[in-house]
């Protein structure tokens, strides 16, 4: 209840902010994106991440408001980056299960783009198998249309959800982002790794954009550019970062 009040006041109080965590080509030289992840500075508690208090927004009704301001301040940013001429190509923005079904969203995002005069092929939208499988109609209405914007979408945590994979012909996808657990498999006692083999293989067939996430070995590193995986996350190139801090690491990186 508590923590259910501070998040309503949460925004109004300035609260939330968003940390950056630039993406990599398989070189580990260009930035080839940053990916958008959400923080509550709470005023006793110290700093939450998603996982503490999204599934609370989304029980009491405050996820829509939430990811409102999540879009308007990383549409914001990156134009801000556009104009700095520091602007990696895309910046990628998570969206939770209810935010596809309300009917407001491609508006909001819509309106962002134009309000910030930003192009929508800078923005992609990262959502799960899960969420899609949901209710693959409004899914499928929803993406297409911002598709039509020139917005690209990403399936994060590919590989742990339940789908059937049919919706990958259904849906304008863009990019495959491969969970970690694959990517933590990748240790140098194991020689199975057929199932992130199977992952990459597949992504390539169907010509997307294959980004894997959590990479912390060079090991990893290597082996995922020898698979021919096109972006790489994780804590062995950078952490997600405050605002500050990663346009400094995109001024360093042109
Ligand atoms: O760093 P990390 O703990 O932030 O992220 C945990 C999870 O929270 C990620 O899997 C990501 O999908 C989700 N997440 C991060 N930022 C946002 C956001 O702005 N909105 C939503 N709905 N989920 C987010
Ligand atoms: O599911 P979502 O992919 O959007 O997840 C992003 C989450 O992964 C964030 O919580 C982020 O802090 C975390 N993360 C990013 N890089 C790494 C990494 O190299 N190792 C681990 N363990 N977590 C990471
Ligand atoms: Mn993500
Ligand atoms: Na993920």
């Amino acid at each position: 209840l508590d923590l259910e009040m501070g998040l309503r006041r949460a925004l109004t109080n300035h609260e939330f902010a968003i940390h950056y965590q630039p993406q990599f080509d398989a070189q580990g030289q260009t930035v080839c994106g940053v990916e958008a992840l959400l923080r509550w500075q709470h005023p006793e508690r110290g700093l939450l991440y998603p996982g503490d208090f999204i599934p609370l927004a989304e029980e009491v009704g405050l996820i829509g408001h939430m990811t409102e301001w999540v879009i308007d301040t990383t549409v914001r940013q990156m134009k801000a980056w556009v104009d700095a001429g520091i602007a990696p190509p895309r910046m990628a923005i998570n969206l939770s299960a209810l935010d596809l079904k309300r009917s407001s969203l491609v508006g909001e995002i819509t309106q962002a783009l134009e309000r910030h005069q930003l192009p929508g092929e800078r923005i992609e939208l990262e959502i799960t198998e899960n969420l899609i499988v949901q209710d693959i109609n409004i899914a499928t209405q929803r993406l297409t249309e911002l598709a039509r914007h020139g917005i690209s979408i990403a399936i994060d945590d590919f590989g742990t959800g339940y789908s059937s994979l049919s919706y990958l012909h259904q849906l304008p996808i863009h990019t495959l982002k491969i969970d970690r657990s694959f990517v933590q498999d990748i240790v140098p006692e194991r020689t199975g790794r057929s199932v992130i083999d199977a992952i990459i293989a597949m992504g390539h067939s169907l010509e997307l954009t294959i980004v894997a996430e959590g990479v912390e070995t060079e090991l990893q590193k290597d082996w995922l550019a020898q698979k021919r995986c096109h972006g790489m996350q994780g804590y062995l190139f950078s952490r997600p970062l405050p605002t500050e801090a990663v346009t400094h690491l995109l001024e360093a990186a042109i």
